[in-house]
């Protein structure tokens, strides 16, 4: 196996460009797909061919799988990466790029399959030795067994759909009575959603921690963990804020499932990057679900572990080994990753238009990761992510103190952006003192909006 002369990104803003970095420093050539509406951008500019594969909206061009092909083959393109989002877990994606005789730079289109079916995620990553919660032993097949199993198991609990996931068709039950109805319901929005009704069940934990394991498999059967990311900062399923390592692990208890996650990863003989999501409660790990792609906030584990995730994705697709070495692996230092949405930052309306004046943080182990520039315009049609600002300090505090002086030097006119929303929270004892669940944030919201 060789290393590609040339990668295509199926994908756009601040991950194309990431991806292009990484590429470049590799010594391999990039292509950079757009739509009419990503004419002007950054990924477009720096990388060293780009093509043009189809009109604004998404489905007509960022998921349109037959451009994407049509374009790797007019630029003799050896490889494609996806980056997050749009079709990186997309395994008819992955299939169809194979069968042209590309690369994918990605997981086997086979664990795609099933860690995207979330109850043979489950059962699949329990066999190999996972904690998960305890609850339905996989589909639900009847009310009357739902409630079977909420008898013995007791209350709260909550009914999840298997094609689901980010929180979709999620119903919280609280006692026999509501049963009845959150299982009807629960069933026909996984229908009108994902057009499968299958669900689940599982006891519900109500304070969590959001805690995800960086992972990474080869094909020379090894595995292993690059440690934790603190993700619980979210507002209705969207991160904002995320931090390597969490405030509340020990050594122990990172060592723990950072093991059995390595274990896991060898075992099914996977593939790429991957990240396996915990919650954490009273000092216990449960499986939620495996991504089988690199994820927005890899930045953080890059911060404290000097590893270049996305080269690694690169080298592992080319069929090299792993060049990390976990006797060698050390974790330094305290990252925070903020996303910076171009948004209202109260009422979290997108805020698209034209960057007036733009001024990047600087200093000592700031990164700022974004596709814009001054006179660029945020295209209505995507997502409102513009930006992630990565901070690294010696230990929390000093990250802390380092990302809140990035932000107040950060000029971005022109567009409302989340920068004052992310300055408040990282002035909270709550958030200073580590002491935050995956609710935190929503009810600190509301207290703000109610003034007290
Ligand atoms: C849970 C849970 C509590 N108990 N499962 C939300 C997204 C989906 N992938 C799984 N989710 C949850 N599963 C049990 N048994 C709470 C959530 C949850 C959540 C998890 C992570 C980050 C933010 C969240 C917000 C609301 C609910």
């Amino acid at each position: 196996m060789s290393m590609f002369k040339k990668v295509l990104i199926a994908n756009r803003g601040e991950i194309a460009l990431r991806i292009i970095r990484a590429c470049r420093e590799m010594g391999i050539e990039t292509v950079a797909v757009h739509s009419t509406a990503d004419a002007n951008s950054m990924a477009v500019r720096l990388a060293d061919e780009s093509v043009c594969i189809g009109p604004a909206a998404a489905k007509d061009s960022y998921l349109y799988m037959p451009a994407i092909i049509s374009a790797a083959e007019v630029t003799g393109a050896d490889a494609i990466h996806p980056g997050y989002g749009f079709l990186s877990e997309n395994s008819t994606f992955a299939r169809m790029i194979e069968e042209h005789g590309f690369t994918f730079i990605g997981p086997k289109p086979e664990h795609i399959d099933t860690m995207g079916d979330k109850v043979m995620a489950k059962k699949t990553v329990q066999e190999l030795g996972l904690p998960v919660v305890p609850g339905s032993d996989g589909a639900l097949e009847s009310v009357e067994e739902a409630k079977r199993i909420a008898a013995e198991g007791g209350y709260p609990m909550l009914i999840k759909a298997a094609s689901g996931g980010g929180g979709k068709g999620m119903k919280v039950v609280r006692s026999e009575e509501e049963m009845e109805e959150a299982y009807r319901t629960a069933r026909s929005e996984a229908k009108a959603n994902f057009g499968d009704d299958t669900v689940y069940m599982e006891k519900y934990l109500e304070k969590p921690r959001h805690i995800e394991i960086q992972v990474f498999g080869d094909t020379h059967g090894n595995g292993i963990h690059l440690g934790e990311r603190d993700c619980s900062i979210q507002r209705r399923h969207q991160k904002l804020v995320e931090e390597a390592p969490s405030p509340i692990l020990s050594e122990e208890e990172r060592d723990y499932i950072g093991t059995l996650s390595a274990d896991m990863v060898r075992q099914l003989g996977y593939r790429g990057a991957g990240t396996i999501e915990y919650l954490y409660e009273d000092g216990n790990f449960y499986f939620m679900e495996m991504n089988t792609r690199i994820q927005v906030e890899h930045p953080v584990t890059e911060m404290i572990t000097d590893i270049d995730l996305i080269a690694e994705q690169i080298k592992i697709a080319a069929g090299l080994p792993l060049s990390i070495q976990k006797d060698k692996l050390r974790l330094r230092g305290h990252a925070i990753e903020i996303r910076i949405n171009a948004e209202d930052p109260e009422t979290f309306i997108p805020s698209p238009g034209q960057i007036k004046q733009f001024h990047a943080p600087g200093g000592l182990n700031v990164r700022l990761d974004s596709a814009i520039y001054q006179g660029y315009s945020i295209p209505p049609y995507y997502d409102s992510m513009i930006g992630k600002l990565i901070v690294k300090g010696r230990n929390r505090e000093e990250c802390i103190a380092r990302l809140r002086r990035a932000i107040r030097e950060t000029v971005i006119d022109g567009v409302k952006t989340t920068l004052p929303l992310h300055d408040w929270i990282l002035s909270q004892e709550d958030f200073i003192s580590g002491n935050y669940t995956i609710h935190w944030l929503e009810k600190k919201l509301a207290e703000k909006t109610r003034g007290d």
